[in-house]
């Protein structure tokens, strides 16, 4: 059994109802157990063409599929949420669903990399992920979670 963070976002349609749907989506498939969600927080987009702000939340799991296996079980629920693939990078999306950190895992291949290349820069991240696991150590970095938000963004872990 493999403990993992999913990051999930949403900037286009019923932005809650995608978040909820996806999530639930998550949890009967088989091979995967939620165990526990941050607080969903509204944030301003981060790169890409101008787009309306996010939804933005973190999704703890524990899964008996491999990253390959659970990658695939993403984009399955992305594109049952209506995602169209698209040719520009950062485009708005209904949903967005990125695994951030698998076990202690570090993957590097085209089609996926653990950790995600871009958490511990970014705070619609960083904030719900240390909400969730403050202690949880990034097997890159070899800071905690909460040591990257508060690097970071000189933020402090809400209790
Ligand atoms: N891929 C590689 N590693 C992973 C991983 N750890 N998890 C590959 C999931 N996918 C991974 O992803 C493109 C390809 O990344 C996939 O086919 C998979 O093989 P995508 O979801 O189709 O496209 P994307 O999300 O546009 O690209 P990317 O580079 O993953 O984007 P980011 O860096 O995740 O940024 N601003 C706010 N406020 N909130 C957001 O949620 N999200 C983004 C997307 C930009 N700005 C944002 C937000
Ligand atoms: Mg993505």
């Amino acid at each position: 059994m493999s403990r993992a963070f999913i990051g999930v976002g949403s900037n286009e349609g019923d932005r809650l109802a995608c978040i909820s749907t996806a999530v639930k989506a998550l949890g009967q498939t088989e091979g995967i157990r939620v165990v526990q969600m941050a607080t969903i927080i509204e944030t301003e987009p981060v790169g890409g063409p101008p787009q309306g702000p996010y939804l933005n939340t973190v999704v703890e799991i524990s899964t008996t599929l491999d990253p390959q296996a659970l990658l695939a079980a993403l984009q399955h629920i992305e594109k049952a949420l209506g995602r169209v693939p698209s040719k520009e990078r950062w485009a708005p999306r209904p949903i967005d669903l990125d695994i951030l950190l698998f076990d202690e895992r570090i993957l590097n291949t085209p089609q996926l990399q653990i950790p995600h290349p871009r958490l511990h820069e970014r705070r619609f991240v960083l904030e719900p992920l240390a909400q969730l696991a403050p202690d949880v150590v990034h097997p890159v970095l070899r800071r905690t979670v909460a040591d990257l938000f508060s690097q970071a963004f000189n933020g402090s872990v809400a209790q």
